[in-house]
């Protein structure tokens, strides 16, 4: 089964839809492929696969299906030589789980906040960690007294909460918000606030800002993080009882805070005037220490072994900092910075480069950028979005070139946001099907065979390296790792797994090789253990779920408003596949 890799979910009736078969061997292989129904195995479709690609990163060869013209709804599977792709959906919602259970793990990674029965179900947990009275890190600068930080989202697999990669993920909320405002409305996400008037969306993202709100010192600079001194050992979060500290200041915390509160200031205006007015407040606090304190990097003390996430370029923090509170004030001041600045789109935005955030928000929001350079962003959008198209095109498994590093998932995920821009900048259709492609990778036409959204899927990323689940799971008494294989092959319907968490994926680096995880392939684009110890590839974390939300929501939303069939793949033999 794993030798036909599939977008194991589904496709929309309109989607581009192409499986990808593994050359079994260099001298017999297959040229034909069947769709049949999942019930009753019935041909519904033939097909010719295409010429064979080769991918080095994964060390395979292959060849495509591309049975882009099917388009009835229902269940079905691929058969190729006698080897059978896993059952998959097309149907005209069928991103739409995916993208309410991704935003749903928001609220199960909340920081002191109990996850009811009712709201959460197997995933209920006693509220961890209060934070209302947590210790100053001598790296703060601060002496004595204690801050009162409650609420905001565990980072990911551990109970840390990080100011840098907040920015990113909240941004990233943000903007999905921005861009499809009725999404996610009131009472669509089962949280505690639904039903309180305001996009249930909004409120989850504010559990966050608010703790945001609480990390910003005195002098308008922002703590780096809210952790314990090191990584506590698999348990809950209401067991773990280590001191927490505030942990350093610099200017990419700083420019974080500001952007994600500009942000917020313009998003949350309609709906709570005061509490936005505060956000700009304390956005503009922030610029302006880090203007004073521009070259403050961050590097964790010798007491300190939690994330680091450090970072020596200040310049991509300025300038999404810069766009952000230039969209939201339209003053001159953020305006004539941007005037020196590259504002060009490059690329996806990782926690440690957020400039291409300054663009995406540029390219769609109001705002009084003169309209010849609005024009150039947007353009810079585009052209990148039409390189990702060509290396596509050339691609085993139709995904734009890129190197495996920690959380290559949410590469993938901000590549494709990187194409619904581009699409909803053109309107052209063949950016959106881009995407939805990317999200394919994600669902399973990669080069492990397994979708790295949990429980989605037929065989997906089971065993997370996530505090909480590990604790909750009992796994660690699992000397022979039998329950692991077991819950890993468990059918969807059973939703054994926590659901909804994109793993972080393939990594080369393989950092965890170190910590006792043993890793069956070398290749770059395998380097994957679906493992609970792997946190070097199968950790879950916010800036990773947040692309998530963004791909999946955009598609469902985009599809259904954009009927429009979608081309079979250029390199797909001419001769036409017939439908039975
Ligand atoms: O900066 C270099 C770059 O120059 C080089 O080309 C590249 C090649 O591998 O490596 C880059 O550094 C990497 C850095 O991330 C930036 O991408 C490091 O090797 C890599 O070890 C580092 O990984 C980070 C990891 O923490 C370890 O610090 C991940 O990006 C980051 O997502 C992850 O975040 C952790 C938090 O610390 C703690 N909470 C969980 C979270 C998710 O795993
Ligand atoms: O569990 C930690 C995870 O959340 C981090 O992303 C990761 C990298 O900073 O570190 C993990 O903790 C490991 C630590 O770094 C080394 N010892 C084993 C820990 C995992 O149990």
């Amino acid at each position: 089964m794993e030798e036909i890799r599939i977008n194991q979910v589904g496709f929309y009736p309109k989607s581009r839809k192409v499986a990808v078969v593994i050359n079994r061997d260099a001298a017999a292989n297959d040229t034909e492929f069947q769709v049949v129904r999942a019930s009753d195995g019935r041909v519904v479709f033939n097909g010719n696969l295409s010429e064979t690609h080769v991918w080095k990163e994964s060390g395979e060869t292959g060849r495509w299906a591309d049975f882009t013209i099917l388009d009835n709804p229902g269940r079905y599977k691929l058969v190729v030589g006698g080897r059978e792709s896993h059952p998959f959906h097309i149907s005209s919602d069928i991103f739409r789980d995916a993208a309410r259970l991704s935003t749903r793990t928001f609220y199960l990674q909340r920081c002191s906040h109990e996850l009811t029965k009712q709201l959460a179900g197997k995933w209920a947990r006693p509220a961890g960690h209060p934070d209302t009275a947590v210790s100053f890190h001598p790296s703060t600068g601060r002496t004595g007294g204690k801050l009162n930080s409650p609420g905001g989202w565990y980072d990911a697999g551990d109970f840390g909460k990080y100011i840098v990669n907040s920015g990113i993920t909240v941004g990233t909320l943000m903007a999905f918000y921005e861009n499809f405002p009725n999404y996610f409305p009131d009472r669509s996400l089962n949280i505690p606030e639904s039903g309180n008037g305001i996009p249930d969306i909004l409120d989850e993202i504010k559990y966050n800002l608010d703790w945001m709100k609480t990390m910003q010192d005195a002098d308008g600079g922002v703590f780096v993080k809210l952790t314990t001194l090191e990584f506590p050992g698999y348990i809950m979060p209401h067991e773990d009882n280590w001191e927490r500290f505030a942990i350093g200041k610099s200017t990419t915390s700083a420019l974080n805070f500001a952007a994600s509160m500009a942000m917020a200031a313009r998003i949350y205006a309609p709906f709570n005037k005061k509490w936005a007015d505060d956000a700009l407040a304390r956005a503009r606090r922030a610029w302006d220490w880090a203007v004073k304190n521009d070259n403050i990097p961050f590097k964790n003390p010798p007491d300190v072994k939690t994330g680091e996430y450090g970072d020596v370029n200040f310049e991509d923090e300025f300038i999404w900092a810069a766009a952000e509170l230039f969209i939201t004030t339209g003053e001159k001041k953020f305006a004539d910075f941007l005037k020196t600045k590259d504002i060009g789109y490059k690329g996806e935005p990782t926690w440690q480069n957020v400039h291409a955030l300054a663009p995406l928000s540029l390219s769609t929001t109001k705002n009084n950028l003169p309209k010849a350079t609005r024009d150039s962003v947007r353009a810079s959008i585009v052209s990148t979005a039409d390189k990702w198209l060509k290396e596509m095109d050339n691609h085993l498994y139709r995904v734009p070139d890129m190197k495996f590093i920690w959380g290559s998932n949410s590469i993938f995920a901000n590549k494709g946001i990187g194409m619904i821009y581009a699409y909803k900048i053109t309107g052209d259709r063949k950016y959106l099907l881009g995407a939805a492609e990317i999200a394919d990778y994600l669902l399973g036409k990669n080069a492990t065979g397994l979708s790295f959204m949990t429980g989605m899927g037929t065989k997906y990323a089971a065993n997370p390296h996530h505090r909480h689940v590990v604790a909750a799971e009992g796994l660690l008494k699992d000397k022979d790792g039998s329950k692991q294989k077991r819950r890993q092959t468990a059918p969807a319907e059973d939703n054994v797994v926590i659901p909804g968490f994109l793993v972080g994926g393939p990594n080369a680096g393989q950092q965890d090789k170190a910590h006792e995880v043993v890793y069956t392939y070398t290749l770059p684009a395998k380097s994957y253990e679906d493992h609970y110890k792997s946190y070097a590839s199968n950790e879950v974390a916010i800036n990773w779920n947040a692309p998530a939300t963004f791909l999946f929501g955009a598609i469902d939303a985009l599809m259904n408003a954009d009927n429009r069939p979608a081309p079979q793949t250029p390199a797909t033999p001419a001769r036409p596949a017939n439908r039975r």
